[in-house]
């Protein structure tokens, strides 16, 4: 664990609570997905929680955040309210984005959450043009920009390094490195699989760090972000993680084998940031207890507050589409 963070008992357990609330929660979307509650594609988080923890510890409200479609992470930690969010999972019109959206979609323009984007690649052109327009409206904010490893083989990667280098703009591309892009391994796809290092020949600062270990990922993100904002150049930070399960809900994972996703877990970014506040006295067992109490509790409650929701009402279906704007 790095010390270069102030790391007080209510910064510890704001760490640990939201990577909890994040596991928490899609543990029981993926129990209710199982039941078809929940539809449509859905990719989870698992493992990975440190990345989405650990960045936005580092980041302010007025800044902007671009995502993927594995995002519910970065919805939460970015303080979009869980029972919005499953409301949005269930289609819901109470969700964020009136059930329009669904896990893949998720954008709420009060938190500056930009989405969610199907498109591998997709968000990073939007990031880059939200920092360009940040830059003249609101200089000094940063925009924080999702994505895997996969998107670094697309056009739009590179294209938008290099735009936001040669404008000078304030993108925090954060590359969440989970080895695989759907089945395909990173040292299959990528003749250079050190992503950080691709940052160079865009004359963008980077740096690689252990996507497992929460408190690592903040201080890196501290220090990308406060030379941003600094700056008004970009950065790239690669994150090292992993996820455990499925791309998307099922898929058959023949291309890796059980023992990497065991010895994977191991490093589980919950387990290591648990066993060293046990064992450094900086929390106990009964306090970790609690907090997994009340984040059961308000996964409960979403998950009420969703099935007590509404549906759009079918003559809405083209409400802010361009067909409403056709006269009839
Ligand atoms: C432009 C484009 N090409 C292909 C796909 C199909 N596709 C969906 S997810 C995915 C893998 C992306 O992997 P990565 O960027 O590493 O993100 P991860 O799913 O691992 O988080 C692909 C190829 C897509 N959605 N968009």
């Amino acid at each position: 664990m790095n010390d270069k963070v102030h790391l007080d008992h209510t910064h510890v357990r704001n760490l640990l609570t939201a990577m909890l609330r994040i596991r928490r929660f899609e543990e029981k979307c993926f129990e209710l997905y199982t039941i078809e509650k929940i539809r449509g594609f859905m990719h989870l988080y698992d493992g990975e929680e440190a990345v989405s923890a650990g960045v936005f510890a580092a980041l302010q409200p007025r800044d902007a955040i671009v995502a993927t479609y594995r995002e519910h992470g970065q919805a939460l930690a970015r303080g979009i309210g869980m029972n919005m969010l499953m409301a949005e999972m269930y289609g819901k019109l109470e969700g964020c984005c009136r059930g329009r959206g669904g896990s893949m979609h998720v954008f709420d323009r009060a938190a500056r959450f930009y989405g969610g984007n199907a498109i591998v690649g997709g968000g990073l052109p939007l990031a880059v043009g939200i920092a360009m327009a940040d830059k003249q409206l609101d200089p000094g904010a940063v925009t924080a920009c999702f994505f895997g490893e996969g998107a670094v083989d697309e056009g739009s990667f590179h294209e938008s390094m290099n735009l936001a280098s040669l404008w000078q703009l304030p993108v925090l591309f954060v590359c969440e490195n989970n080895r695989y892009s759907m089945g395909m391994a990173l040292e299959r796809a990528e003749a250079e699989p050190d992503i950080a290092r691709k940052a160079a020949s865009y004359r963008i600062g980077s740096e690689a760090v252990d996507g497992m270990d929460v408190v690592a990922v903040e201080v890196a993100a501290q220090r990308a972000i406060a030379g941003i904002r600094n700056t008004g150049k970009p950065y790239l930070l690669e994150c090292r993680t992993y996820r455990y399960r499925a791309h998307s809900m099922f898929d058959a994972q023949l291309y890796r084998g059980k023992q990497e996703i065991e010895a994977w877990r191991k490093r589980d970014p919950i387990l290591q940031l648990q066993t060293w506040l046990q064992q450094t006295g900086m929390m106990h067992e009964e306090e970790i207890a609690r907090i997994e109490a009340e984040i059961a509790a308000e996964v409960a409650a979403a998950v009420a507050f969703a099935e007590a929701g509404t549906w759009e009402p079918v003559e809405e279906l083209e409400r802010f589409t361009l067909m409403d704007r056709v006269p009839q």
